[in-house]
């Protein structure tokens, strides 16, 4: 199918997807397109020196899995992928930051990421940290300042949901419980409070933020959350296994920290064949509650698939 074929422009007005949905090429153009809205998110700022390393992570590759669900989401409920382009920036920037933050050495303590060596590596610790910070804040003010055109209230809904995911009871909450757990004999379910705070919280506000600028309904809304839910813990317990099969050099990332660190993860927990399942088990939940779209719903069926069999 050619590229035209699946642009948005191209969807039918009933808002039917073609059953022969290209994903490759969907996933293609919706990086390209958040490649130059993030470039053009960071303008020639001062000093040169932070804007640099800000832009040293930011756009440094990466698979734009969260911005490209919430163009998504927001699609699905009838929006302009347009009108949450900058949300779809903002929520990419909380994700590097959360990155360029969990890397340094008071963390994670990495010094390879997406493929190149991490920012504290190049800019030093405390430049790492600025970064981080600034991206933050620029993160709601590309919500706030920079989204024309999306009702205040939406975008109200929007900034609460950010504020949330990235404070206490999402990121920071999900990094603070595992950083006491390092070394710590760690169940299933203190694993999987890490996981949905970490990663899962994330990838919630996402499909969430998308859908509420698209105008979703509240019914609508609750779909969305089953949806995201059951992908956001997917998409972490592949990168559990991944960091026992796969290599640093395709994941762009220090491969086998997990176990160097003694962290528990599915794998140590289930196995690996049983986390697999686990993965596919919520991947298969996730569809189920995108049902009522149908085929309109190609895009993020797709994309939860990607979740599970991704290698990188
Ligand atoms: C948000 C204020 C604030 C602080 C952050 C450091 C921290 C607190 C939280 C850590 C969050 C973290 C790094 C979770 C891991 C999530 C994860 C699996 C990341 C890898 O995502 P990919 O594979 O990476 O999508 P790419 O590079 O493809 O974007």
């Amino acid at each position: 199918m050619s590229a035209a074929a699946t642009s948005p422009e191209s969807v039918p007005p009933s808002g039917e997807l073609p059953s022969t949905f290209d994903f490759a090429e969907y996933l293609k153009l919706s990086r390209d397109r958040v490649e130059m809205a993030l470039d053009s998110s960071m303008g020639p700022e001062r000093p040169e020196s932070l804007r640099d390393a800000m832009r040293y992570s930011l756009l440094a590759g990466g698979k734009r899995l969260r911005p490209i669900l919430c163009l998504a989401a927001c699609e699905l409920v009838g929006g302009s992928s347009e009108l949450a382009m900058p949300t779809a920036v903002a929520l990419e920037m909380i994700h590097t930051m959360s990155l360029i933050h969990d890397d340094l050495p008071a963390m994670d303590n990495d010094d390879l990421r997406r493929g190149r060596p991490t920012n504290h590596k190049v800019y030093g610790d405390a430049m790492a940290i600025l970064a981080g910070d600034a991206m933050l804040s620029r993160a709601f003010e590309m919500v706030a300042v920079r989204s024309p055109n999306v009702p205040a209230d939406r975008l109200l809904r929007v900034v609460g949901e950010l504020a949330l995911v990235s404070g206490a009871p999402g990121l920071v909450g999900g990094q603070v419980v595992d950083l006491e757990s390092e070394g710590q004999a760690v169940d299933l379910e203190t694993l999987e409070y890490i996981h949905l705070h970490k990663t899962a919280a994330l990838l919630r506000a996402c499909v969430v933020t998308g859908a509420l600028i698209g105008g979703a309904s509240d019914d609508q809304l609750q779909a969305m959350r089953t949806y995201a839910n059951g992908i956001g813990l997917a998409f972490q317990i592949i990168d559990d296994i991944l960091d026992v099969t796969a290599s640093s050099e395709v994941l762009g990332k220090t491969a086998g920290k997990d176990l160097l660190a003694d962290k528990t993860t599915y794998p140590k927990l289930l196995g690996l064949e049983a986390s697999r399942e686990k993965a596919l088990q919520l991947v298969r939940e996730s569809k189920a509650a995108l049902e009522p779209w149908r085929n309109k719903a190609a895009p993020l069926l797709a994309l939860a698939d990607y979740v599970a069999s991704r290698d990188c």
